[in-house]
């Protein structure tokens, strides 16, 4: 821990404490090849984690550039999930009500491959996608998503007000935690957002964060992890009003969040989880240190059950090349020595190797065939729909879950 002078970037107060997380590779920087031109040069920033005791806000401190993170070889497409389609689809659905089809268009900032807006093009609502990395963009527009790549901030604002107008709704899912100048992005959706409006952010929820202990949801990406407080501190300078929220157990567990420039009654349900976040001490620093330790101990855990495995000559291999993963396996310090590969159904990913552990990435195809002794679920979140897909193709593991705790389950 060390108490230099930083001051957090959602409400501008002195963070007290900053925690270290050792030296980590950038979640989703796949190394293509494994050869000294990229292990040697690989770009690793010293991850450490502040929190505000007074907004509640977890943030990166030394966040490493943007276009570090997110450019043309971007690793996640969030289609490859069934279940976040149909997810992001009946968003979309109770969307489609608040629109007038003439008159109204919606923007998604973080639009990835159009998983979300899919629906609105095929439908012909007016629709406008905002990404920063180019390859996920370029998927967007071959599934005939209305798509640009530029990064959000107050400058794209005001570009796409000039062409657009002002969008009746805008949406952010799993992104608004990427952006590390949080107050560029409130001045530029204050800028765009419609009067009579309406501003829907989703992103995994810092009360489910700290419930699991897993310190997985941080990484460079995810520079900020949000509640309630903070949210509603960085908005409310911009006349943006907090009203409403729902809770979903997708990502291990994350908010979404209704925001409004009019002065819409605040929901019980909001009013709940505001007095929940109270109760849970978010503002509390030992809530944080109790976490830290609660990492740790994960982290020892799962390192300790894959050395003895590993020794005891069993094949020990991963399912999903996570971003998440990124952090467990560095801070673990689990690496290609213990682990022979980790299988993922993204072609992007297929044939690459894991940031910073350097692990090998396998088409998931040939995971029933190879049969591992230990697969360690990496893509934990999807558990249910990964595990009935290789019990189809009747495939023989046992299965490793490690957050919150180590559990085994066999496959068949
Ligand atoms: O916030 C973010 C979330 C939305 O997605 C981004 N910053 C980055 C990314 O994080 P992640 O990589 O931790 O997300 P997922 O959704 O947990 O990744 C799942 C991985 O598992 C993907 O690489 C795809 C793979 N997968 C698979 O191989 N077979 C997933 C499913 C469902 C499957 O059946
Ligand atoms: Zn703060």
């Amino acid at each position: 821990m060390n108490n230099l002078n930083y001051s957090c970037r959602v409400c501008n107060s002195i963070l007290l404490d900053i925690y270290e997380f050792g030296n980590m590779p950038i979640a989703n920087n796949l190394l293509p090849k494994l050869n000294e031109v990229y292990t040697k040069n690989e770009y690793k920033y010293k991850m450490e984690i502040g929190v505000c005791t007074k907004c509640s806000s977890l943030q990166i401190i030394n966040v490493p550039d943007k276009e570090l993170m997110f450019n043309n070889k971007y690793a996640y497409f969030a289609s490859q999930s069934k279940f976040m389609k149909i997810h992001f689809q009946k968003l979309g659905q109770n969307l489609m009500k608040l629109m007038d089809k003439e008159n109204d268009y919606i923007l998604e900032i973080g639009s990835n491959d159009g998983i979300f807006l899919k629906p609105f093009a095929e439908r012909n609502y007016k629709h406008l996608g905002v990404d920063a990395s180019e390859n996920v963009v370029k998927t967007a527009k071959e599934n005939g998503i209305n798509a640009v790549c530029k990064f959000f901030n107050e400058q794209t604002s005001i570009e796409i007000k000039n062409t657009y107008g002002k969008a009746k709704i805008i949406v952010i899912t799993n992104t608004m935690h990427h952006i590390e100048n949080c107050q560029e992005v409130a001045k530029g959706i204050n800028n765009l957002l419609a009067d009579n409006g309406t501003l829907i952010i989703e992103d995994p929820y810092l009360l489910d964060m700290y419930k699991i202990g897993s310190i997985e949801q941080v990484y460079a990406e995810h520079n900020f992890i949000w509640s309630l407080h903070s949210y509603r501190a960085l908005f409310e300078k911009y006349n943006i009003k907090l009203f409403d929220v729902e809770h979903f157990e997708t990502h291990g567990g994350s908010m979404r969040y209704f925001f409004s420039k009019q002065n819409i009654l605040e929901t019980n349900l909001m009013k709940d989880y505001i007095d929940l976040e109270v109760k849970n001490k978010i503002f509390d620093i030992n809530t944080f240190i109790q976490f830290k330790e609660n990492c740790i101990k994960i982290s020892k855990a799962l390192y300790d059950f894959v050395v003895t495995k590993a020794k005891e000559g069993h094949t020990i291999a991963g399912y999903g090349a996570t971003a998440k993963s990124a952090t467990t396996l560095n801070y673990s310090k689990i690496d290609n020595k213990l682990i022979s590969c980790i299988y993922d159904s993204t072609p992007f990913k297929i044939g690459k190797f894991t940031p910073g552990t350097h692990i090998e990435i396998k088409n998931a195809n040939l995971f029933s065939k190879d049969n591992p002794d230990y697969t360690i679920l990496f893509a934990w979140n999807h558990k249910d729909e990964i595990i009935e897909k290789e019990k189809n193709n009747k495939s023989r593991t046992i299965w490793v879950e490690y957050i919150p705790e180590l559990k085994l389950t066999y496959a068949n």
